[in-house]
């Protein structure tokens, strides 16, 4: 199977501009390619991590990458795929942003300055003069072309205004110095489907510049959807971030383990590194046993290691068992922060009868229930059933002295700070 064709089998390629072409390109030797990421907030996310994935797919079968941030880019906001125009970012905040998407890239990608780059497009956009940018460049764009892309076409009713009607130029120019670049020679850019604009914008920049025999790739690579139709990378409390501070491995391993049945195998084709045998025995065996979960939790293990690392991946496996079989002693404090971090909560100052706990945190609406609660061995205080009325919650007896769990039921938790 050729790399082309193992993108396709993935389920990663919305579209290839001169596919036969690539194809052919591809054989002759290795290709340079590049994705850029827009420091548009503090770190990557969940969806960024698909078009991460398929560079290092590349440079898996023996081609360059580059990853680029828009240092130069982000202080300007891509329409694309956007139904109103950005708030403009502090330059202070771009740049720091950018230094984190460096840090970031470093997690997954060997940069070693010869198969795999690092760039920051404000390298050459920050320093250039707007007298430049036009003749050099502007004059290359028709606005009839560039008032007929679905980045600008689907903004003018809206409101778009210069600042980033004149996105595509920017980005259409990183591709041509890294396409002139002696030591990059890029070739190809890849993207997800709302960069289609942009990248064609670029290719024919390269033609018109570099005359028309000059060869430029594109590849999108599809927007994620799910089988309910909701939106691919959010959950509850917001975007999946590859930041462990802003989403715990806990917290990513939970939305992978949790993933339709529907969409499983999908989700394993485009996020992990498996086989193609590799993920046709997991789907055999996952659709004879659907209930054993199988392919998510292969999926939850492969991407949180990736991201993660493996102790990390072991630590959100091992709270989400016990979280499932109540043996809450076996959890130290660090691991209760984490697996407790969203349940119903409170502060308490003085040790505590269990009666009057289980109503301040809302576990029992009324003492009266409480009791009964207490009489149907319904509530657990660190995993031991408690049924006395006089019971004491004490930090004496909260695990590290920090937190007791008291589970009411099968599985409402809640959770006292000491
Ligand atoms: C800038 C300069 C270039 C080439 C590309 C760019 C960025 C591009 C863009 N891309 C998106 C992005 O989102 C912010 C992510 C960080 C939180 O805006 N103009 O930067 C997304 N991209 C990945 C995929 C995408 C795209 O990073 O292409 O389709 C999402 O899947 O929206 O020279």
């Amino acid at each position: 199977m050729t790399l082309l064709e193992e993108l396709k089998w993935r389920g990663l390629v919305y579209d290839i501009i001169n596919e036969e072409d690539l194809a052919k390109r591809l054989e002759e030797g290795p290709i340079t390619l590049y994705c850029g990421f827009d420091p548009t907030a503090d770190s990557l996310h969940i969806g960024s991590l698909l078009p991460i994935i398929t560079l290092l797919r590349f440079h898996k079968a023996g081609h360059r990458i580059i990853a680029l941030a828009g240092g130069g880019t982000g202080l300007i906001g891509d329409p694309s795929g956007k139904s109103s125009e950005r708030s403009l970012n502090d330059v202070e905040v771009v740049k720091k942003w950018t230094n984190l998407f460096k840090e970031q890239f470093s997690k997954f990608i060997p940069f070693d300055d010869k198969t795999a780059f690092f760039v920051d497009n404000y390298k050459w956009l920050g320093s250039m003069l707007a007298i430049d940018m036009w003749r050099n460049y502007g004059k290359h764009f028709s606005v009839n072309v560039m008032l007929g892309k679905d980045s600008v076409k689907s903004r003018l009713e809206t409101g778009l205004t210069y600042l980033e009607f004149s996105y595509m130029i920017m980005q259409s120019i990183d591709f041509l110095k890294m396409y002139q670049d002696p030591i990059l020679k890029c070739e190809m850019q890849i993207g997800g489907q709302d960069q289609w604009g942009n990248i064609t914008a670029g290719m024919d920049l390269i033609r018109k510049v570099e005359g028309s025999n000059a060869k430029a790739y594109g590849l999108t690579i599809p927007l994620i959807t799910k089988s309910d139709g909701t939106k691919f990378g959010k959950t509850e409390s917001g975007a999946v971030w590859l930041d462990s501070e802003k989403t715990t491995p806990y917290e990513m391993y939970q939305f992978f383990i949790n993933t339709a049945d529907a969409d499983v195998i999908k989700f394993l084709k485009y996020y992990t590194f498996l086989s193609k045998e590799e993920i046709e025995k997991i789907e055999a065996e996952f659709n004879k046993a659907p209930h054993e979960r199988l392919a998510q939790k292969v999926l939850a293990e492969e991407v949180v290691t990736f991201v993660h690392g493996k102790e990390a991946y072991l630590q959100a496996k091992k709270i989400s068992e016990v979280l499932f079989s109540g043996d809450i002693r076996s959890l130290d404090a660090s691991e209760i922060a984490i697996g407790f971090k969203d349940v119903p909560s409170i502060e308490a100052k003085e040790d505590k009868n269990i009666i009057d706990l289980l109503v301040e945190v809302k576990a029992a609406s009324s003492k009266r229930e409480a009791r009964e609660f207490l009489k149907n061995n319904a509530i657990s205080v660190n995993g031991e059933v408690q049924n006395s009325f006089d019971f004491i919650v004490s930090k004496e007896n909260a695990i590290e002295g920090k937190f007791t769990i008291i589970k009411r039921g099968k599985k409402n938790y809640y959770l006292i700070k000491h």
